[in-house]
């Protein structure tokens, strides 16, 4: 594990995931939209660990700026060993027939052909090397289809079947490809962005305890840590009060003295 670069690493999963990483790789390669945010983590994790980070703020729905941000990174830089796709949204929680056309591109957007995009990139320089390992962040919405979460569920179901594609192409490289698959997971700005900034919306989790970001971060590390000849292709997490994305006790949260 020497180079690891992380999608959507400004908040929530990717940015746990980059704090997780920190001790364990020497090479960190943050990408995300906010250059502020990338560069304050990046400051942040090169104080207390021996690695070094590179920060290239792009957003993931636009493929130039994906091309012309990663060929920028220099040819040693290159040798990406993990990459997570971890980018990814949900907007908005509608029924079919009244759901924002702008909600569903920007979800199909980021979470499908940006996913697809940065994937087409790095994975040649996989191939070339005949190492690699890629991480999908997934989601139970990529298992279960629930209630007025239609394109999102489309979308993680696409991410779904394309961690199995991607196998089904790369094992034969040596390449690993897995994805984990969160429920509900509180500590990012997954809720906020969801319901456009409304804060009261966004309150769903105060009746339960969801999963936290770094329940996620620390998966990722255990599937991106097995020996090589070990593929995890797939990890659903549930917080313990979610039985389906339909069905949550919400007696609310003490037993577990968060
Ligand atoms: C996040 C989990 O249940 O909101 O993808 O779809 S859920």
């Amino acid at each position: 594990m020497n180079t690891i670069l992380i999608t959507g690493a400004t908040s929530g999963i990717g940015r746990a995931t980059a704090y997780r990483f920190a001790a364990h790789v020497k090479r960190m390669i943050l990408t995300g939209r906010r250059a502020d945010r990338l560069d304050a983590i990046s400051s942040d994790l090169m104080k207390d660990h021996s690695l070094e980070v590179k920060t290239l703020p792009f957003d993931v729905r636009d493929y130039e700026s994906c091309r012309a941000a990663l060929e920028s990174l220099p040819q040693d830089w290159r040798s990406i060993d993990i990459l997570v796709n971890n980018a990814g949204k949900a907007k908005g929680l509608a029924p079919i027939q009244s759901g924002e056309l702008r909600h569903w591109e920007e979800m199909i957007d980021t979470n499908l052909k940006g996913l697809l995009y940065v994937t087409r990139l790095i994975s040649p320089w996989m191939v070339e090397r005949k190492s690699g390992h890629i991480i999908n962040v997934c989601s139970i919405a990529g298992k279960e289809v629930y209630p007025n979460g239609n394109v999102y569920c489309a979308t993680k179901f696409a991410v779904d079947a394309l961690t199995k594609g991607m196998r089904f192409d790369l094992h034969k490289h040596r390449i690993r490809v897995g994805q984990v698959c969160p429920s509900h997971v509180e500590e990012t700005e997954f809720a906020l962005v969801r319901f456009d900034g409304d804060e009261e919306l966004a309150k769903m989790y105060e009746d339960f305890q969801p999963l936290k970001s770094p329940d996620i971060a620390e998966t990722i590390y255990f599937i991106a840590s097995q020996p090589p000849h070990v593929n995890i292709e797939d990890v659903v997490m549930w917080g313990t009060q979610q039985a389906s994305a339909i069905v949550t006790d919400r007696s609310g949260r003490d037993f577990f003295g968060d």
